[in-house]
């Protein structure tokens, strides 16, 4: 009687566990952590929300980097790019390397100014640069001399301790900096998907400082992107509380024709019922990105959503450049993010005319469609820069350029396992663009009918 009780306790607390289990587990076997994610940041619900850079640390850490040479640029590391490579950066930049005209907004942790792969590539105001009346340095007077709130806001502006100092003390500002515009062919370090930029750095977080309220820096810092000519704004951050404040600020962004690049966040979870902004303010200039490793298929720590995540991009072991001229690998849709502001530079050193509509369209209308990516984006697609740069017009690209095949190379359309990448219907039409041409040329060539 005794051990028939026990049997009976320990079958009804067998089918307990199965059932807890098979809610906490989702249809496709994986863990679901969205409803953790989510209720971690419950807790400042209420009060002012929290905005934070990702999730994510540095994988590893080297000063030096491997030496291998590069057909196209001969930074060392560029080997170790794979997402250059998936996103088929080699046939963009025969096409552009972007342009120092195009100024974006980083939005983060700082950066190192000093960073000897970045430093070519940072924005300067035009309005605390050069002498002042007395001669002195505009840049270090102690002067507002463009009378824009900021004492010699040169690079940037650290809103965490009101400050032009940018000290970078995490190092994710740094990296993000670096995938979107390094210096390429300096023989140092990587090359950014647009190695020709100017980055405005803005600082809304610092690991080293509590007490800070990071999402009222996240807005002052889009207001002084806008205020400060940034033509695209990136943000590899933020939380679930919505902020209307914030989203104010990002649709002043969008009326001053701003494109506004989001990270779709780590938190596991389906931005379509767990939203996280600002990626999934339902804004017009915002491109939410989530983060794909190698073979395509979105990471298990990165948000997706078919209604709320725009597109995927290379975000596995990333490497890019760290504080004090080091380099260093990271994961998460952060640099998903950078790779698709680096590909909005490309767009628009291509065609500075372009909006942030114009820009949008190119990147979310071109890229490599994927089933896989079909059940997470709202696109299917992940980011192709080359694509991107010539949406075409009867096989011509943005700048004139006839686009060359073929648009099949080795990375955009190889076979894994039992699982075909799908070609999309502007793919096809590219590829039949090509046929007509193998050689690069320019309109307006003398020899513009020389085919072979
Ligand atoms: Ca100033
Ligand atoms: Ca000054
Ligand atoms: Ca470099």
């Amino acid at each position: 009687m005794q051990s028939l009780k026990v049997t009976i306790i320990l079958g009804l607390f067998f089918l307990f566990s199965l059932v807890s289990l098979a809610l906490f587990f989702n249809l496709d076997g994986e863990a679901d952590f969205s409803s953790l994610a989510s209720r971690s940041t419950d807790g400042k619900k209420g009060k002012s929300g929290i905005r934070e850079i990702e999730k994510s640390e540095v994988i590893s850490k080297q000063d030096k980097v491997e030496n291998e040479p590069s057909a196209l640029f001969n930074d060392p590391a560029i080997k170790q790019a794979w997402g250059l490579k998936k996103s088929d950066a080699a046939r963009a930049w025969k096409v552009t390397h972007g342009s120092k005209n195009v100024v974006v907004a980083v939005i983060d942790t700082g950066i190192d100014i000093n960073h000897e792969d970045i430093k070519s590539n940072l924005w300067k105001n035009p309005g605390e640069t050069g002498l002042d009346k007395n001669g002195k340095d505009k840049a270090s007077n102690g002067i507002d001399d463009d009378k824009n709130g900021y004492v010699d806001d040169v690079y940037g502006w650290n809103f965490v301790g009101s400050t032009n100092d940018l000290t970078d003390n995490h190092g994710h500002g740094t990296h993000i900096a670096g995938i979107i515009g390094a210096e390429a062919g300096n023989q140092k370090g990587i090359s950014g998907i647009s190695p020709e930029v100017s980055l405005m750095i803005i600082k809304y977080y610092d690991p080293k400082v509590t007490n800070t309220d990071n999402l009222k820096n996240t807005i002052n810092s889009i207001n002084y992107a806008i205020k400060m000519g940034a033509q695209i704004i990136n943000y590899s951050g933020g939380g679930t509380d919505y902020s209307q404040e914030e989203f104010e600020a990002v649709k002043k962004a969008e009326k001053n024709g701003i494109l506004f690049v989001a990270a779709a966040g780590n938190e596991r979870s389906n931005s379509d019922q767990f939203h996280y902004y600002p990626a999934d303010y339902k804004l017009t200039n915002i491109i939410s990105v989530t983060a794909m490793d190698p073979s395509k298929d979105v990471l298990s720590t990165s948000n997706f959503g078919t209604e709320t995540v725009d597109i995927a991009a290379p975000g596995q072991n990333i490497i890019s450049t760290l504080p004090g001229n080091s380099y260093g690998f990271m994961t998460g849709t952060s640099q998903a993010t950078a790779f698709v502001t680096g590909a909005a530079v490309l767009v628009k050193a291509n065609k500075p005319d372009f909006k942030f509509d114009d820009i949008k369209k190119y990147i979310l209308s071109t890229g490599d469609a994927s089933p896989t990516l079909a059940l997470k984006t709202r696109t299917s697609r992940s980011l192709n820069l080359f694509k991107a740069l010539t949406i075409l017009d009867q096989g011509m690209s943005a700048n004139g350029v006839t686009v060359t095949g073929p648009v099949h190379d080795e990375f955009s359309t190889t076979t894994k396992g039992n699982r075909e990448l799908t070609q999309n219907p502007f793919g096809k039409s590219l590829m039949e663009a090509v046929q007509k041409s193998n050689n690069p040329k320019r309109l307006g060539d003398k020899k513009d009918n020389q085919t072979q």
